[in-house]
């Protein structure tokens, strides 16, 4: 069986203008075929920041907001948790995406910092530029350019990011 193609795309460590808890982060399916998410989780170190639920088609994409939907506020989440209750550190995480038997899938290791994206005023999003290239190489990483951007936030602000969106700095 060919290993899912599903992978981080998108971190919205900073938040929103509207509020810095207002996370959010967003996978996308690279493969050929829809992948079933059920019992799959993100995690932070080692610690589960939330579990997943349903599925992602081909090619499409799968919202996840931390503290309720408002986050980003006309667009649907996927999936609504509180992220482990503290959050993104503005520091960095090292992220990872692992399979319902703890196959890691892919992996954004920021403990040391985020690879891109800004805190305030901007609170750019650190997008993906490619989905073959690894999660873990930096340069494959950068903040939302501001030309292409989705959503609003809680406040009604535009997004700066692609929620549920191809990113602006994709290949
Ligand atoms: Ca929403
Ligand atoms: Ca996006």
């Amino acid at each position: 069986l060919a290993p899912a193609l599903v992978v981080i795309n998108e971190v919205a460590w900073a938040g929103t203008a509207s509020g810095a808890a207002d996370e959010w982060i967003e996978l996308y399916n690279a493969g050929e075929s829809e992948a079933a998410l059920d019992g799959w989780a993100l995690y932070e170190g080692e610690t589960v920041i939330i579990t997943l639920s349903g599925s992602i088609p081909a090619g499409g994409y799968y919202l996840i907001e931390r503290t309720d939907d408002t986050t980003v506020s006309d667009i649907p989440a996927d999936r609504v948790g509180a992220f482990g209750g503290s959050g993104l550190a503005n520091t960095g995480e090292s992220l990872s995406l692992r399979t319902s038997g703890g196959v890691t899938i892919d992996a954004v290791p920021c403990s040391g910092g985020w690879f891109a994206g800004t805190a305030g005023p901007d609170y750019a999003s650190m997008e993906r530029i490619s989905a073959s290239v690894p999660g873990s190489e930096p340069s494959n990483w950068a903040s939302n350019s501001g030309l292409i951007t989705t959503g609003e936030d809680a406040a009604g602000n535009p997004v700066r990011g692609t929620p549920r969106f191809q990113n602006s700095v994709s290949e």
